[in-house]
């Protein structure tokens, strides 16, 4: 079966937490909304690095996909992203969301032990049995470990319900091997702050945590250098890229959601082991919303 070609603007999209660290469904339900209504967003990456969904149990997981899933309807296109080093998890995660309707599955590769490339590729092709839905690779060295080699992939994609990869590396000689090598295979770039050069090398999308904030200009970037207008795009690069340097410095994903409760947004706080926010980081994280936003 042909699956629904993905791509453009994903937010990869934050949890609502309230400060015990229960799951906030009505700022889980604000997130989404404000990601399709002001961000315009194309679409949403659900359970991913930036959803804290590392952090989760099963059924915490559950409830945001179904969720994220009741606030977007078919508005936008989503992704669930179901990698864990749980491989029965993934598998029901991977039915769970297919059964509620998400367009495409995800999966980090599995980390922390030294998994070998058959290891890995034995992943992938377990999760993918489960579903009848396409899959798109989560590769995100820098965190995971894990690197894959353009002839890796290529065994990867004898799986052909393998159809894209989120690309979250700064290795632009891979992702140009990559995109001379699978033309047809979904490419999204992961790194918000590398989306202009990713966007010339051909990506046909980008998922991003900052777009929850910063989704409107990050389309600008991608509209204008997919069209060739690079000073456009490298202007509101640079102007992008002063945000997130701020935002990295005052600490990623708290920032991010006192940004979104500065818009009105119900985004709450991070979960244990994530610390609290302290009233420095508050101050900092308002000034920094109002210097980029209004
Ligand atoms: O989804 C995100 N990666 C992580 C991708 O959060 C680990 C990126 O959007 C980065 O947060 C962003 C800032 O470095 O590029």
């Amino acid at each position: 079966m042909a699956y629904k070609k993905l791509g453009g603007i994903y937010s990869a999209l934050l949890t609502s937490f309230d400060q015990e660290g229960k799951v906030n469904e009505n700022g889980v339900r604000q997130l989404v909304r404000h990601n399709i209504d002001v961000c315009k967003v194309d679409g949403l990456y659900v359970g991913g690095s930036t959803g804290e969904n590392f952090l989760l149990s099963t059924d915490e997981k559950k409830k945001i996909f179904e969720i994220a899933k009741d606030e977007a309807k078919d508005q936008v296109q989503l992704i669930a992203q179901v990698g864990s080093l749980n491989i029965n998890e993934s598998v029901e995660l991977a039915k769970y969301v297919t059964d509620l309707g998400y367009d495409s599955l995800s999966a980090v590769t599995p980390f922390y032990y030294k998994f070998s490339f058959d290891e890995i590729k034995d992943y992938y092709n377990t999760i993918t049995a489960a579903a009848d839905n396409q899959m798109v690779v989560y590769f995100i060295p820098f965190l995971t470990g894990v690197n894959i080699s353009v002839d890796q992939f290529k065994s990867l994609f004898e799986n052909e319900k393998i159809t894209g990869v989120k690309f979250t590396a700064g290795d632009f000689f891979l992702l140009e091997r990559f995109r001379k090598a699978f033309p047809d295979k979904t490419l999204f770039a992961g790194f918000d702050e590398m989306m202009l050069p990713a966007t010339v090398l051909g990506v046909d999308g980008a998922i991003g945590s900052t777009f929850n904030v910063n989704g409107v200009r990050a389309r600008q970037i991608f509209e204008a250098a997919r069209s060739g207008d690079i000073k456009t795009a490298l202007e509101v690069q640079h102007v992008t890229n002063d945000f997130i340097s701020d935002v990295l410095a005052n600490g990623l994903y708290g920032t991010l959601k006192i940004c979104l409760q500065e818009a009105g947004v119900d985004a709450g706080y991070c979960r244990k082991p994530m610390g609290p926010y302290s009233e420095e980081m508050i101050t900092r994280a308002k000034e920094i919303y109002h210097k980029y936003f209004n």
